[in-house]
């Protein structure tokens, strides 16, 4: 790279450090209102800028990579999917595509075992039931929840977060089953007490509590379509904290107004922030809104990655986070 400095156009606001930080460095286009940016101004960003710094909100599909000018090198992400971005079109277009895995694995985990909690112990229909005056004071039988030591957790996903996952179950006594496109090695399945299901059918008649934490990809988009759904226990529950289109929304609101499922906790939704209306209804259904990596030192960390890659680029290196990247 020559001594100018790289023009850097960020999508939305980032922490104040990391906004900092980036200016010293780059000639940065910062969002400092925080909306998101409109297609006009990313199609005028892509034109115009060599790195782009998008987000899970922005749409970076083939048809804005088309538009990308002769300057865009770079689509360094803040955050770890990447499922917003056509990679197919980056490649084809020699644009190294970059993430942040890593510095938000816990923090996913840790909202997979609070919504797990939730869901079975019946957290946010008791906490409104205490804010809305409705609690008549203690009652052995009322609002009994469903015992998590002792259930089956069955993972479909089995990469970083699946296993922070996993860990965690562990120290819940929850036993942990997976189902992942190949097994973990050994030494894993070993550390995690962790039992690997091949196909993924099987495992989902045998579970008690569902969690995904896959990537979307084609392969993954509807994993739990209808029929698999179908074929949970009916004191089954499922927790989605990895994207909103590995399950049929409308068909998991069915299982859950048909009784067919006990029970679900959703930090991302199939067609974000839209929910689908019946599923605010529900009593055994808990709502996030896409909290999974959205901690303080997580934000900062998520920044730091993408400075590192941005950097290791400018620099002539192969970034260490690339997705897309070697032509
Ligand atoms: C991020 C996420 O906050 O990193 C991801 O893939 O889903 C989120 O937790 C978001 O992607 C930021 O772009």
């Amino acid at each position: 790279m020559s001594g100018e400095k790289l023009s850097v156009f960020v999508t939305r606001k980032l922490p104040s450090a990391i906004q900092t930080r980036m200016t010293e460095l780059f000639r940065t286009t910062l969002n400092s209102s925080d909306t998101p940016r409109t297609r006009e101004e990313l199609v005028e960003a892509v034109q115009n800028c060599d790195v782009l710094v998008p987000t899970v909100t922005d749409a970076i599909d083939a048809d804005l990579i088309a538009q990308a000018g002769p300057r865009l090198k770079m689509i360094a992400n803040f955050g770890v999917g990447v499922d917003h971005i056509d990679l197919t079109a980056a490649r084809a277009k020699k644009i190294v595509v970059t993430n942040t895995p890593d510095v938000l694995t816990e923090d996913t985990a840790d909202i997979t075992m609070a919504l797990l909690l939730s869901v079975a112990r019946r957290f946010a229909e008791g906490e409104r039931r205490v804010r809305s005056g409705g609690w008549q004071g203690w009652s052995p039988t009322a609002m009994l929840g469903h015992r998590v030591w002792g259930k089956r957790l069955g993972i479909i996903g089995m990469g970083r977060i699946g296993q922070a996952v996993a860990r965690r179950a562990n120290g819940f006594g929850i036993a942990v089953h997976y189902h992942n496109r190949a097994p973990v090695a050994e030494s894993i399945e070993n550390e995690l007490q962790a039992s690997y299901w091949a196909n993924l059918d099987d495992m989902l008649s045998h579970m008690d509590i569902i969690s995904l934490n896959a990537p979307a990809t084609q392969e993954t988009h509807y994993i739990m379509n209808r029929e698999r759904l179908a074929k949970l226990q009916p004191h089954a529950i499922i927790i989605n904290t990895a994207r909103g289109d590995l399950i049929d929304e409308e068909a998991l609101a069915d299982a859950l107004i048909d009784g067919k499922i006990a029970g679900a906790g959703l930090d991302v939704y199939e067609h974000e922030p839209r929910v689908t209306p019946r599923l605010l209804e529900l009593n055994n259904v808990v709502l996030l809104p896409h909290l999974g990596s959205a901690t303080f030192e997580g934000r900062v960390e998520m920044g730091e990655r993408v400075i590192i890659n941005i950097r290791s680029f400018a620099d002539g290196h192969a970034p260490r986070d690339r997705v897309v990247g070697s032509f």
